[in-house]
């Protein structure tokens, strides 16, 4: 059943109302750069102990609504879950990143993971969280709900960490072609699965995190990710979902055709031309660079009356990656009530 919002202002733009402004929220909006967040997360003995205790998680899911005005909750918890929940655990290594003490090394590694409902039945937490959080709301804003993307996620598996190049988890598209796609597939069909739980546990909104996309080139891009976009697209039922391939320019076209309802947009892409290509029909989200909200006020809202009337209707603003977490707390405010106040 629909439920009714005292903001709706997102939902009325997947629905095709004529709204006034576009909705905002930030990307790493959750955690990071609140002191209630902090708070919170010192008291514990790490990242994985909030992720995985619903009441906290929905307890920083809502603070961003109550601290900044935002016009959607994302629900706080990472997307390296799934391969955890696949048979791949990660660790949270403080001031340093996740790292996996185990990566895949071989077709082998890849065959033991388990996948779709029956991985995505590990992640109950979640699910409680998302539970935890819709209560919490109370109905004043929607929730999203986020996966990583087949090969975002490949990526970390393969190789245990960030990267700069991710040459690893490349090599193995090269190398490995046929073990490649087995595992793609298996983090497809998980994907399905644990986003359209979430759904069904209150996600009013999905967004797909391919945040490494921008490594590839086309012709991998073609065949390591567009198809099992698609299935993921097709597969999850129930909400918008919103495509955020970071530095995927190269397939923009493709990606708007896959039939998302909106498209993620990094701050590397100009919005004229681009809103040429893809067309005025689909939605774009972003794409202010996050880094200018370290400039002084003027120049932030400067910059978000320019990117609103250039995107024009059918935005979302958002950053273009996601906040940086030694952000004045007051810019990242003072950039939401500059576009709540922005008129078309
Ligand atoms: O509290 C801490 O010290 C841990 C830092 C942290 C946080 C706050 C991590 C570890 N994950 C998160 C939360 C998180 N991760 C959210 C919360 C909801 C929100 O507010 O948006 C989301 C959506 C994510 C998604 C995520 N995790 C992505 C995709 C988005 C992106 O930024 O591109 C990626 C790539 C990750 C991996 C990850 N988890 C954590 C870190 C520091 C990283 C990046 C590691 C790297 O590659 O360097």
């Amino acid at each position: 059943m629909k439920r009714a919002y005292k903001n709706d202002i997102l939902l009325r733009l997947f629905e095709g109302d004529n709204i006034e402004r576009p909705p905002v929220w930030l990307m790493r909006q959750a955690g990071r750069i609140l002191p209630q967040y902090r708070a919170i997360r010192n008291n514990l003995s790490g990242f994985k102990e909030l992720v995985e205790t619903p009441e906290l998680a929905a307890e920083v899911t809502v603070q961003p609504v109550d601290e900044l005005g935002v016009d959607a909750a994302i629900i706080f918890s990472d997307i390296l879950v799934i391969p955890e929940a696949m048979g791949l655990p990660y660790e949270l290594i403080e001031k340093v990143g996740p790292r996996f003490p185990r990566t895949i090394q071989s077709a082998a590694d890849i065959d033991a993971l388990i996948e779709g409902e029956e991985a995505a039945h590990e992640l109950q937490y979640v699910y409680n969280a998302l539970d935890a959080t819709k209560s919490l709301l109370d109905d004043r804003v929607p929730l999203i709900g986020f996966s990583g993307a087949p090969w975002t996620l490949f990526s970390y598996m393969l190789e245990g960490q960030g990267s700069k190049t991710f040459s690893k988890a490349k090599k193995f598209l090269y190398q490995e072609r046929e073990a490649s796609h087995r595992l793609l597939a298996k983090l497809t069909s998980t994907i399905i699965a644990y986003l359209n739980q979430k759904i069904e546990h209150g996600a009013d909104v999905v967004q797909l995190f391919d945040s490494w996309a921008g490594v590839l080139n086309k012709p991998l891009y073609d065949e390591f990710c567009l198809p099992y976009l698609k299935q993921i697209i097709d597969g999850v039922q129930g909400a918008p979902l919103i495509l955020f391939c970071r530095g995927a320019w190269f397939s923009l076209d493709d990606l708007a055709g896959l039939g998302s309802q909106a498209l993620g947009i990094d701050w590397n892409m100009s919005i004229k031309p681009l809103r040429e290509q893809v067309g005025s029909d689909i939605i774009l989200q972003g794409n202010m660079d996050p880094c200018m909200l370290y400039a002084p006020t003027s120049e932030i809202g400067l910059e978000v009356d320019r990117i609103c009337s250039a995107m024009g209707r059918n935005h979302i603003m958002n950053l273009g990656h996601g906040v940086y977490p030694d952000t004045p707390l007051a810019h990242v405010k003072f950039f939401v009530d500059q576009v709540k106040k922005y008129r078309y």
